[in-house]
């Protein structure tokens, strides 16, 4: 794709990557070989999560962030990942609706991205679309997705910055915030500010915050212990850690994005400051290629085992006289490579 050189966003460049992400979301073969020549060109833009229960309103949170980075003069990306439906959902249809208005801006793009199978398969999906925006030249890259469990940890580690979007409420039942929601955000945002109960919910997020962070954080991922994010006591910090804010906003009346766009500023600076920056970008890629990798090597051994042979196994694990275990090795050695 040698369209897609400079910064400047070309209309051309929008549709080449809009056919490439549809590539991608169908796994095309055709997507390979872009995507290869595309790759030396990413690492430049600011990649972001947003996530958080429904409804929040994470979507108008984007929606006016984007508007805010064009006043600037920066662009934007916007990659809504709907990890719950195979199929574009309403809920799609309605940010569709609602990002028209920035849809004939050149200098923003904004694209869904349903799941088709596994988790995994989303994940490779984001990781590559991602990439693309990164090659276009977009400045900023927001990835939103739906706080549903392991995925918004999965989308989580494809980005540099996570925000996680809480609505008015949660003063009034503090177990509304799920576990791992404190690990994975960088910043706060209680949107819906416009509503009672705003006060309350950054309260409350405050002194979870306070209480509630410990030193060295780990997330279980693909059976892996990940390292954290920031480990206690780096000394490559330079004894700087980051101070998770937390922001009221109003995404209806356009209230306080401006101090979100400055956070996101901030923590760019502290990640480039800190060696935090390279820890994440290593992280990710380590994600990524155990996810191909895992997923590659399943592949070439399926393609191999017969389903007489699969099923064999099945009624042998059925009956008991197998145990899983004892199952993996002998398809292993059955299958040598
Ligand atoms: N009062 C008020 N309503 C808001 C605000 N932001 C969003 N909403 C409303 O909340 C509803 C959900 O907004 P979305 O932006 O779609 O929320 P979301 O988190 O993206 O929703 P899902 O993607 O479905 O999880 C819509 O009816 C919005 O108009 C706000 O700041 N104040
Ligand atoms: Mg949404």
């Amino acid at each position: 794709m040698t369209m897609i050189q400079s910064s400047q966003i070309h209309i051309d460049h929008k549709r080449a990557v809009a056919r490439l992400i549809t590539w991608i979301e169908n796994n095309r073969p055709e997507a390979r070989p872009v995507l290869n020549d595309l790759y030396p060109r990413t690492g430049r833009a600011h990649l972001v999560g947003i996530t958080g229960a429904p409804g929040t309103g994470k979507s108008s949170l984007v929606n006016e962030l984007a508007k805010a980075y064009r006043q600037a003069a920066q662009t934007v990306a916007i990659l809504a990942v709907d990890p719950t439906s195979p199929f574009s959902g309403g809920a799609i249809l309605g940010d569709r609706i609602r990002m028209r208005e920035l849809s004939g801006d050149p200098g923003v793009f904004v694209r869904s991205m349903a799941s088709r199978g596994s988790l995994g398969g989303l994940a490779r999906g984001v990781y590559e679309a991602v990439n693309v925006f990164d090659a276009a030249g977009f400045d900023v890259i927001l990835i939103e997705t739906v706080g549903a469990g392991q995925s918004e940890v999965e989308i989580a580690r494809a980005a540099h910055t996570v925000i996680v979007v809480e609505a008015p409420g949660l003063g009034d039942d503090i177990q509304a915030i799920k576990a791992g929601i404190l690990e994975i955000a960088d910043i706060f945002v209680v949107n819906k500010a416009d509503r009672p109960g705003a006060d309350k919910t950054a309260a409350a997020l405050q002194t979870m915050l306070e209480l509630g962070r410990p030193p060295a954080r780990r997330v279980m991922h693909h059976g892996t212990l990940m390292q954290p994010r920031v480990a206690a006591g780096t000394p490559s910090a330079g004894d700087e850690s980051w101070r998770v804010p937390v922001l009221k906003t109003s995404a209806l009346k356009s209230e306080g994005i401006d101090a979100v766009r400055q956070a996101l500023a901030d923590h760019r600076h502290y990640l480039n400051r800190t060696q935090e920056l390279q820890h994440r970008n290593r992280a990710r890629l380590t994600d990524d290629l155990e996810q191909r990798l895992q997923t590659e090597l399943l592949q070439r051994l399926l393609r191999r085992v017969t389903p007489a042979y699969l099923s064999d196994i099945t009624a042998k694990l059925v009956n008991r006289t197998l145990s899983p275990y004892n199952a993996v090795q002998k398809i292993l050695e059955d299958y040598p490579d």
